[in-house]
């Protein structure tokens, strides 16, 4: 496949500032014409012939200016026509299957319903167009259909007539003002009912809103509309960001590529992050709503009223979209733990793929296939790359510098580099060097040395920071990192402030003073870079700081580097008495603080992911490493077994509610049986079948499940058939079915596997329901990684199995095996030879073959 390079961007010769879109809907056969007003680009060049992008279509008609057009010509699938004017009406009919449609990309048929996927290149799947984001286009759409089959008809924009046509059709005309990229379209049809409400604007506007789902759904909907309405607020009052058309609607579908999608004012939605009630979702799918809701919501600002020049700009709109959308969870919850969560994520996807035969900057130089870089890079590490400008500016000069990014380029197809200049003009930034944070891949690896001068009484820190080889990069520039750090008395266990130090060369210095014995110090605090931090610190400092840091981020934070010792060492020479002993003894102090809420408690108690330790440990076993953290969670849990006893007692007692108070109960309710499990499973096990069987709700049912489900009782069974008859029919349910024994820490979990990908609810079709199964797998290391290489094969035989149907989702199964060079050898010989037996499949697409084949180089 071609590469696409980031440096050969060319504007559009040809713009579409008018498209109407004329659909004759049908389930099997939908007919589109589309009508572009074309006009030659004055900054173009000057190509007289329009290139319009296609993909699986065919012209059933063309015409220009109402003639039929000649001279057109097909390039690939792509459609030439050339044209001798400067402005034309361009008409072009195109047949589209949607039943057949397993891609869920373009217009597909999904439980009965039609609704599209455009980003990032679908909606060439639907008519031929410039498919590029720097093309802008009003859009005017006519659906048209049968009334029963399709009784709404949604599409962007406002409504602005509806009528009924002969032998039980109906017609919906749409209009949106505001000139979109193609991939922002969309429509839906289908047999919809809506939750519905109202949002006044901070300038009056009245937004009519509207949750749609199919009929039994409805009473899930509550916390998507609650959740979107405290989103509008938000971004009023945070970023001063109204909204701009009088309907806002948000449609749930069950067949979805990702998560969701932010086209403008029809905002359609896996059906995972909108459907929630206490008995069907865990506290973490309510925030998992919440934040896509916001999410999607902020995109209309920022993606939508600016949106990308070209694709390589993609982490514009979604790294700093991550980032409000962090920022409104935040607020709505507790910031830091919200911070403490996000950092997981980094580290356990971002940071693998940092180190990878994947990495890529957060602003990529080539692709081949743009779906494969909607990745943990340009989401995540773009949105940490924005919050070190945050930091460094301050909020108040942060906000003007986004006030005026909005208002300089509202309406238009922006870059990073946009982006960049306008916090530098606004918020007062010199970001000459941080831009490398947009060139260079790979995490940044820091050490820090604390030298204390008796003399002098000072303390100097000596940074170096080095950022590592990726593909293509052989060689790096140092980054401006932006470092907060606190220096502790020992004995006050106080500091004078915190310290915010740029570390902008390989080497550099900082001497502070007024100290009468070595500090401890505390760097890194609310994890302000996305770096590999080593603090060169002993094991003393970092249980004094999880002990006294005032930053619950740093608290968190020197635990977990007290852990990952431990571990690291264990695997190379056995447990460390005292380390343990250490670990275990702050671990108890984190149970019996009654200076912190449960929610920090349950933050606190979980071990570091074996993904990130791979990460230190590389090459490794990671089924090693994973023994060892079991061993860990042990040990500590048979030493703190009555107080985890005594906090699972404590916290069952709290009824339902969505309060801090009652959510943090319900997290700390089933950490406690994680480790408790790890050390004496007879008691986890009836702890947890006690816990099932008085859940009112899916948080309690689930962790309790999560918990049974590796442990070898009579009640595993009996409780995970209780679960599905329970929850049957309910699709989102089923899939939590899946993925509680996908995930099992079960010796037997690989058969389990096997034997689900037979259950009649296993569909290949859906990708909520493969991710519920082979992701789950995927990501549980001593099943994916068990010795025989057969985790490694169940993995290659889906992707080969699912590559034909759903490119997209087979592609996302390739980072796992990719990580082969993190991996002992004899297990790394086996994922890349399932690697290597992927790769010489015939008709591989586009997407898995530009993953794998990245992955063997
Ligand atoms: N902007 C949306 C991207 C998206 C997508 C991309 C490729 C294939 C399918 C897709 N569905 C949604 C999601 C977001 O970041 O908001
Ligand atoms: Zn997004």
């Amino acid at each position: 496949p071609a590469t696409i390079f980031r440096k050969n961007y060319t504007p559009p010769s040809w713009l579409v500032p008018e498209i109407r879109l004329d659909f004759d809907l049908g389930t099997e056969l939908t007919k589109c014409v589309a009508t572009l007003k074309v006009e030659r680009n004055p900054a173009g060049d000057g190509d007289q012939t329009l290139h319009l992008c296609g993909d699986n279509l065919a012209v059933m008609s063309l015409k220009v200016d109402g003639a039929d057009a000649e001279g057109w010509s097909m390039s690939g699938s792509n459609l030439l026509l050339p044209l001798t004017g400067t402005s034309h009406e361009v008409t072009i009919e195109t047949h589209l299957h949607p039943a057949t449609n397993s891609q869920l990309m373009g217009l597909y048929a999904s439980s009965g319903m039609l609704c599209t996927q455009c980003e990032a290149e679908g909606f060439r799947r639907i008519t031929f167009f410039p498919d590029r984001p720097d093309v802008l286009s009003k859009y005017t759409v006519r659906m048209e259909g049968d009334k029963e089959t399709f009784p709404v008809l949604l599409s962007n924009g406002n409504l602005v007539e509806t009528g009924e046509g002969e032998a039980g059709r109906h017609w919906a005309l749409w209009d949106d003002p505001w000139p979109k990229p193609s991939y922002l379209f969309a429509l839906v049809a289908g047999q919809l009912v809506a939750n519905r409400d109202t949002f006044t604007t901070m300038n009056g506007r009245k937004v009519e809103l509207a949750v749609w789902v199919r009929e039994g759904d409805l009473e899930r909907t509550d916390h998507a509309m609650r959740s979107l309405i405290n989103s509008m607020k938000w971004d009023e009052e945070t970023f001063g960001r109204e909204y701009d058309l009088d309907q806002f609607n948000i449609v749930a579908v069950s067949d979805f590529n990702m998560g969701a999608m932010e086209n403008k004012g029809l905002n359609i939605f896996n059906t995972r992050y909108v459907l929630a009630d206490p008995e069907t979702a865990t506290d973490g799918d309510y925030d998992g709503v919440e934040g896509v809701v916001g999410h999607e919501y902020f995109h209309n600002w920022s993606g939508n009223r600016i949106t990308c020049r070209d694709w390589f700009q993609l982490s514009l709109k979604e790294g700093f979209t991550v980032l409000r959308d962090q920022m409104f969870s935040a607020d709505m919850g507790s910031e830091p733990v919200k911070r403490i969560e996000d950092v997981r994520v980094l580290r356990a996807a971002q940071f693998p793929e940092d180190s990878g035969p994947l990495a890529h900057p957060i602003r990529p130089d080539s692709y081949q296939e743009i779906s494969n870089f909607y990745t943990a890079t340009v989401y995540n590490k773009g949105a940490e790359v924005i919050r070190m400008m945050h930091t460094m500016a301050g909020p108040e000069a942060f906000r003007k510098g986004t006030d005026l990014y909005f208002e300089r380029h509202d309406g238009e197809a922006a870059t990073c580099e946009d982006f960049v200049k306008a916090m530098e003009d606004g918020a007062g930034l010199d970001l000459a060097q941080f831009r490398l944070w947009y060139e260079q891949a790979g995490t940044p690896k820091v050490t820090m040395r604390a030298e204390f001068d008796q003399s002098e009484g000072a303390v100097t820190l000596h940074f170096t920071q080095k950022v590592p080889a990726t593909p293509g990069q052989p060689s790096k520039k140092a980054m401006p990192i932006p470092i907060k750090v606190a220096l502790f008395d020992r004995d006050t266990k106080a500091h004078d402030g915190e310290k915010l130090l740029i570390v902008d060369k390989d080497k550099a210095e900082f001497t502070f003073k007024g100290f009468t014995r070595p500090p401890v110090i505390s760097a890194n605090r609310g994890f302000t870079a996305p770096i590999q931090l080593d603090a060169e610190q002993g094991d003393d400092d970092l249980v004094f700081l999880a002990a006294n840091d005032d930053d619950a981020f740093a608290r968190y934070e020197a635990l977990q580097q007290l852990v990952t010792r431990e571990l690291l060492g264990a695997i190379e020479n056995g447990p460390d008495e005292k380390r343990r002993t250490a670990i275990a003894d702050a671990m108890g102090a984190v149970l019996d603080d009654t200076q912190i809420d449960d929610l920090m408690r349950g933050e606190l108690m979980m071990m570091p992911a074996v993904t990130f330790l791979l990460e230190l440990a590389a090459p490794a076993d990671p089924v090693a490493l994973h023994d060892a953290r079991e061993r860990l969670k042990g040990y500590i849990g048979s030493r703190l077994r009555d107080r985890l006893i005594a906090l699972h007692e404590r916290a069952s007692a709290i009824g339902y509610s969505l309060s801090a108070e009652a959510r943090g109960a319900r997290k700390v309710k089933t950490q406690a049986l994680v480790l408790l499990s790890a050390a004496d499973a007879k008691e986890a096990a009836a702890r947890a079948e006690a816990q099932y069987r008085a859940a009112d709700n899916m948080t309690d049912r689930q962790g309790a499940l999560m918990v049974l489900a590796g442990i070898d009782c009579p009640a595993r069974a009996e409780l995970l058939e209780d679960f599905r008859k329970r929850f049957e029919g309910n699709a989102l349910v089923t899939d939590k079915w899946f993925a509680l024994q996908a995930g099992s820490l079960d010796p037997m979990v690989l058969d389990t596997v096997e034997a689900l990908s037979n259950h009649a609810d296993f569909t290949i079709k859906n990708p909520n329901r493969v991710r519920s199964l082979y992701m789950t797998m995927a990501v549980n290391q001593p099943a994916f990684h068990e010795e025989s290489g057969r985790g490694y094969r169940m993995i290659a035989d889906l992707v080969l199995k699912l590559d034909p149907l759903n490119a997209q989702t087979a592609a996302r199964f390739i980072p796992a095996l990719g990580r082969w060079r993190k991996i002992e050898p004899k297990r790394a010989a086996m994922m890349r030879a399932e690697l290597e037996r992927i790769a010489k499949a015939e008709g591989l697409s586009k997407d898995t073959r530009e993953q794998v084949t990245k992955s063997l180089d």
